[in-house]
């Protein structure tokens, strides 16, 4: 399946691992790009020496392009945008914030700059920056959200923008990405559905949340801090949901009780401390399986589906 994205960044699949902070390292990343898509390494709040060794392990794994996720709210963003540049980056994909500062850099050193954006405001502006795509990301994907949907938000974006878009939240399986390439979509961001990857290295606690989740198991807490975050539900996402719904937790104390949560979730499977962070979609993800059997699946179920 050839888009404008398999062209773009010299893939052999339109499919893109989602940049999840404290997940997305260069073990994952290098399975997903040997299975044809484009892996990320997740640069969200990461030192700047951690970053670039997993760069260079991830290149030592694989000879495909493969990424790097810019958390534009790590404190050391300006580090880590310039390491991208250093390291001879290919694709490089941000989240949490506005990249315009960096763009015009990361052109120059040839880096294919695509900004994950909640809204067709934000999508415009990236285009009118320079950027080389987008990921329009719905409020069904893990983590830090924003408010519109998958189905509501794709085709919106495609309408307003001229370079090509990726769909991105609750899409899991063939039938999600030639959903959204019904949208107008060129390529599809998943997150979620390599969770549950052999690769993937996570705390095996956290995959077997994931695997173990319902349709009904996902919960979105921060709101009221403004940072949003789509959580599996456990005795502590609910508490913190509960927390701010009947208002015993201030967004300060919020802030405090989940300060170094991811960590506790990805390294340490803490289920009464830790945020594990995961898409709605979870419910549909049920067997661990190498990445290449995931991209193949996905791929398989799409193009019969499109075919139709
Ligand atoms: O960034 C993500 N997902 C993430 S980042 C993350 S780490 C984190 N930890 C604690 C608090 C917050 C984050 C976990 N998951 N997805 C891409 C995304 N970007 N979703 C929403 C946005 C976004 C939101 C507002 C992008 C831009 C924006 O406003 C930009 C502006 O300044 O107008």
């Amino acid at each position: 399946m050839k888009t404008r994205i398999t062209e773009l960044l010299g893939c052999e699949y339109p499919i893109i691992q989602g940049g999840m902070a404290w997940v997305a390292e260069h073990t994952l990343a290098s399975a997903v790009s040997n299975a044809g898509g484009i892996g990320l390494i997740a640069g969200g709040s990461a030192p700047i020496d951690y970053l670039r060794d997993q760069i260079r392990k991830c290149k030592e794994k694989t000879d495909k392009p493969f990424g790097v996720n810019i958390m534009l709210m790590s404190p050391n963003a300006d580090d880590l945008a310039q390491l991208c540049i250093d390291e001879g980056v290919r694709v490089v994909t941000t989240g949490a914030g506005n990249p315009g500062k960096y763009i015009a850099a990361w052109k120059e050193a040839n880096i294919k700059v695509i900004p994950v954006v909640p809204s067709v405001a934000l999508a415009k502006r990236m285009e009118r920056a320079g950027a080389d795509a987008v990921v329009a990301e719905g409020t069904e994907s893990g983590g830090h959200i924003g408010e519109n949907t998958t189905m509501c938000l794709v085709p919106q974006v495609v309408d307003a923008l001229e370079i090509p878009v990726i769909a991105a939240g609750g899409i899991a399986d063939g039938r999600g990405m030639a959903a959204a390439f019904m949208l107008g979509a060129e390529g599809v961001q998943i997150g979620t559905r390599f969770l549950a990857s052999e690769e993937c290295q996570i705390h095996p606690t956290f995959k077997e949340l994931v695997i173990k989740a319902k349709d009904t198991d996902s919960v979105v807490t921060g709101r009221y801090t403004g940072h949003p975050c789509r959580n599996i539900k456990t005795k502590f996402s609910k508490k913190l949901a509960n927390g701010e719904r009947d208002g015993s937790l201030s967004p300060e104390e919020f802030e405090q009780i989940t300060l170094g949560s991811l960590r506790k979730a990805v390294v340490d499977g803490n289920v009464d401390e830790g945020s594990f962070l995961c898409g709605a979609i979870a419910g549909m993800v049920n067997e661990i399986k190498p990445c290449k059997d995931i991209v193949e699946e996905i791929m398989a179920g799409a193009e019969k589906l499109l075919a139709r």
